[in-house]
């Protein structure tokens, strides 16, 4: 049967297909486990597929929580933040994409990220882009798995003196913490009270590869979700 995902989600995957940057097969990750598949953003760095990613998450901000569309109504964040390196284009051009959406509304944004080098020089400061202070900030990201690149996403905001509104990231790979109950998305938004949104996740995947009849792909993914999935 063809897949039920709503367009958007369907674009960025056929992107993800086009610029291999959803790959199965065997790959370890920084938490450690071994995986049946991979998503690496760093690979979108031709231009379409660059559009094709920064559109969606345009899209997923512009129809949030965080934008709310009531006549004369505001966004509810300043910021953009992209921590380096990969978050560094994913931020900017999707402020980029939500400028083309609506200029009025989102004209006046910023985006920031860090350095990932302490710089004791020149302008001095560790952000380039929109100083934090006092900001309501939105973090733009990859992927989520334990949570760990996030956490320390919102540690930097908070020594800047920034206030985290929200989270976006491409992939939420579901899994479980540790050998917890709860999802790295799920503890993040119990910790922070932030919402936490991601334009793909595991389940988009599996019911991708259902539509394309991908067999093999599709067991050991279901297998690995059967074994990491977290309850929330
Ligand atoms: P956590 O810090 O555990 O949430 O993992 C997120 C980071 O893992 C990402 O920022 C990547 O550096 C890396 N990663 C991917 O890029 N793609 C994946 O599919 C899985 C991982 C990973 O190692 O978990």
């Amino acid at each position: 049967p063809p897949s039920s995902l709503p367009p958007h989600k369907l674009a960025l995957l056929q992107s993800c297909l086009s610029a291999n940057a959803l790959k199965f097969g065997t790959f370890t990750l920084k938490s450690g486990r071994t995986s049946p598949y991979f998503f690496n953003a760093g690979l979108f760095h031709e231009g379409h597929l660059l559009r094709s990613i920064s559109n969606a998450f345009a899209h997923t901000l512009h129809h949030s929580e965080l934008s709310p569309q009531a006549p004369g109504a505001a966004p509810a964040f300043d910021i953009l933040f992209g921590p380096a390196y990969k978050g560094i284009p994913l931020a900017s051009t999707a402020l980029l994409k939500l400028c083309d959406i609506d200029e009025t509304r989102y004209g006046g944004l910023s985006y920031s990220f860090n350095r990932k080098e302490a710089k004791d020089h020149g302008e001095g400061g560790n952000i380039v882009g929109a100083p934090l202070a006092g900001k309501r900030v939105v973090i733009i990201d990859d992927v989520i798995t334990a949570g760990t690149a996030i956490r320390e996403a919102i540690e930097i905001i908070k020594v800047q003196g920034g206030e985290l509104v929200g989270i976006v990231v491409a992939f939420d790979r579901m899994e479980r913490v540790g050998d917890g109950e709860g999802s790295a998305i799920g503890e993040v938004r119990r910790q922070y009270g932030v919402s936490v949104l991601s334009i793909l996740s595991l389940d988009d995947v599996v019911e991708f590869l259902r539509g394309l009849g991908g067999e093999e792909d599709l067991r050991r993914l279901q297998e690995y979700r059967e074994r990491y999935q977290a309850r929330d």
